[in-house]
């Protein structure tokens, strides 16, 4: 792979059997000759967030080393989430598995189609607290991520046993 990028992906879902799907989906990723994940978090439940009343999420982090450029990454997380079969909705509502490209080394992107840092990352207990696992030491708009991460102590997040490891 020529030179590589380390790049974070948060997953969510909650519907169907969402702990398969991250796995299934983190498979196909490392499938991809030019993607290698490198790491992930632990698997948390988490209250849903936005307007939409729904069930609770489960939701983690990994990392991939990724010799794509953000585009291309971009069309693989799309196509991964398509052959995982993601029901698509409405915005923010249910969906089987969602994922959304968090941070791609430390470049900013800004195109019509993808904008990372993901805009709203920073706010989100359900990607910050998982991605500490993995980054915390990972600056992000002046702080470090487990920073961030500790101003969610409260939100109701939970961990729990699921595994991602045995894929
Ligand atoms: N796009 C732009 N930037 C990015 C990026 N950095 N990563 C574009 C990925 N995609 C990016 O995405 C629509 C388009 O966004 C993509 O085709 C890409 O071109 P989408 O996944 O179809 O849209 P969405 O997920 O319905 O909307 P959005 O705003 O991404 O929803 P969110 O923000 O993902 O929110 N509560 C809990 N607890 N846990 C959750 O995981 N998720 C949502 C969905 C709501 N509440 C939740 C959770
Ligand atoms: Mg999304």
């Amino acid at each position: 792979m020529a030179e590589a990028v380390t790049a974070y992906l948060g997953l969510g879902g909650n519907v169907g059997d969402v702990a398969r799907s991250m796995r299934d989906a983190l498979r196909k990723l490392d499938a991809d000759p030019e993607c290698r994940v490198t790491a992930f978090s632990r698997v948390y439940k988490t209250p849903p967030w936005g307007p939409v009343e729904q069930d609770w999420f489960l939701n983690a982090c990994a990392a991939v080393e990724t010799g794509l450029s953000a585009p291309d990454l971009l069309d693989l997380v799309l196509r991964t989430e398509r052959e995982l079969g993601r029901i698509r909705m409405t915005r923010w509502g249910p969906r089987t598995l969602d994922i959304d490209i968090l941070l791609y080394g430390d470049e900013p992107v800004s195109l019509e189609n993808l904008t990372i840092p993901h805009p709203r990352m920073v706010e989100r207990a359900f990607v910050m607290v998982p991605l500490a696992d993995i980054a915390g030491d990972v600056m992000l708009a002046g702080r470090t991520i487990r920073d961030h991460a500790k101003t969610f102590r409260d939100e109701g997040l939970e961990v729990t046993e699921i595994e991602l490891g045995n894929r």
